[in-house]
C-alpha cells in the first residue's frame, strides 16, 4: 500500500526521515539510523572525492608534517569510510563489498546486512569525472546474536529493505527507497546537508537514450546488436560515461536504456549482482522502470557467490521490454 511522501521540496535529509518514518519498514528507527550513517560517511567520501586532483599536492605538502603516511587509493578510503561508520553504527551484522574478498561481521546484534560498492567507477577519478557508490540493505535472516550465515548473506534482490546511491558528480546526490518510491536528495557543501530536491522519481516509461560500450560489439549476441541497430533506427541518443551511477541517474531522469550485456567473452557481462544490479534494480521498480538480465528480473535471481556478475538491462519500461523481447527470439 503506497503512502504520500509527507515532505515538501527542499526539507533535509533528517527531516524527511522523520516525517516518513512509517515509511521505512519495521519502523523501529534502525533502518533510519543506518540511513543517516551511509549518508554520514558519503559526506566524508564526497570531501575526499572533491580533492582527488590535489592527492599529489596535499600528499606531498603532508609528507613534511606527518612523517610520510602513506596514499591510500580513493576506493580503498571509501570502503574503509563505510565499514568504520556502519560498525559504529552497529545496526548492521555484515558488511558485503566490493573491496573484499569475502563479507565481514560487523556487530552480532545488527539485524541489517549492507551490500555496498564503496566507490564505483574508480578508474574515472583519474580524469574527473563522476563517480558513485552502490549500496543495499537486508534484514538478516538467522536470530539476532548468532554468527552470520550463508542464507543471511545469499538473499534475492526481492528481499532488499532499502537501496541507494550517492552520484559524486557536479553536485553530490543522494538517491535511495525503502520500497515507497524513490526520493533524491541534493548535497549542499557549506551547510553539510543533504536537501530534497527530486521528489517521487519516476522513470519515463519510453525513452531515446542507449547507453552501453558499444566498443565491445564484436562479441555482442545477435539480440543485442541487432536491438541496438534499432536504437540506430530510431536516432536515438548514445550515451555513456562508463560510470555506472552516472550513466544510471541520467537515464532515470531522462528516460532510457543502460546494457551490460552478456558477450561472447563474458556470458556473464561485468556488473556484480549483489551490490551493483540488485541495488539499482530495486530503485528502478520503485520509479516505475524494469530492470532485467535481458530475460527475467534482477531482483528474482538467487545469488550463489559474493561477486557473481550478471549481464543488466535497466531503464524505461518500453525500452527494457523490447531488449528483453529481443534476447527471447531466436
Ligand atoms: P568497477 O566496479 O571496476 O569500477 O567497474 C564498474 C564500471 C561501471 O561503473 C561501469 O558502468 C562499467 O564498469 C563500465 O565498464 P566498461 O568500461 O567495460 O564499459
Ligand atoms: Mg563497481
Amino acid at each position: 500500500e503506497e503512502s504520500r511522501i509527507a515532505t515538501p521540496i527542499g526539507t533535509t535529509l533528517d527531516r524527511f526521515i522523520k516525517n516518513n518514518q512509517e515509511n521505512f519498514k519495521y519502523a523501529t528507527g534502525e533502518l533510519s539510523q543506518l540511513l543517516r550513517d551511509i549518508a554520514l560517511a558519503s559526506k566524508v567520501v564526497n570531501r575526499e572525492v572533491s580533492k582527488a586532483g590535489l592527492v599529489d599536492i596535499i600528499g606531498t605538502l603532508e609528507a613534511h608534517n606527518s612523517g610520510g603516511e602513506q596514499q591510500k587509493k580513493l576506493d580503498v578510503l571509501a570502503n574503509i569510510r563505510f565499514t568504520r561508520a556502519l560498525k559504529k553504527g552497529g545496526e548492521a551484522c555484515a558488511l558485503i563489498s566490493e573491496e573484499n574478498d569475502s563479507y565481514e561481521e560487523l556487530n552480532r546484534d545488527g539485524k541489517y546486512i549492507i551490500a555496498i560498492d564503496p566507490l564505483d567507477g574508480s578508474s574515472n577519478i583519474d580524469v574527473n569525472v563522476s563517480v558513485g557508490t552502490i549500496f543495499s540493505i537486508y534484514r538478516r535472516k538467522t536470530e539476532v546474536g548468532t554468527p552470520v550465515q550463508e542464507i543471511d548473506i545469499l538473499q534475492k534482490g526481492t528481499e532488499q529493505v532499502a537501496a541507494g546511491y550517492v552520484l559524486y558528480g557536479a553536485s553530490t546526490m543522494l538517491v535511495f527507497t525503502t520500497g515507497h518510491g524513490v526520493n533524491g536528495f541534493t548535497y549542499e557543501q557549506s551547510l553539510g546537508e543533504y536537501f530534497l530536491s527530486n521528489a517521487d522519481i519516476k522513470i519515463p516509461k519510453d525513452g531515446s537514450i542507449y547507453s552501453i560500450n558499444e566498443g565491445l560489439s564484436k562479441d555482442f549476441l545477435p539480440s543485442v546488436a541487432s536491438y541496438i541497430d534499432w536504437c540506430k533506427e530510431q536516432s536515438f541518443n548514445a550515451r555513456y560515461v562508463g560510470s555506472l551511477v552516472a550513466d544510471f541517474h541520467r537515464n532515470m531522469l531522462k528516460g532510457g536504456i543502460y546494457i551490460y550485456p552478456a558477450t561472447t567473452k563474458k556470458a556473464e557481462g561485468k556488473l556484480r549482482l549483489i551490490y551493483e544490479c540488485n541495488p539499482l534494480s530495486f530503485i528502478t521498480e520503485q520509479a516505475g522502470g524494469l530492470a532485467t538480465d535481458g530475460n527475467g528480473r534482477i531482483m528474482e535471481i538467487q545469488p550463489t557467490t559474493l561477486h557473481q556478475r550478471s549481464p543488466f538491462y535497466v531503464g524505461s519500461e518500453k525500452l527494457v521490454e523490447r531488449a528483453n523481447a529481443g534476447s527471447k527470439v531466436k
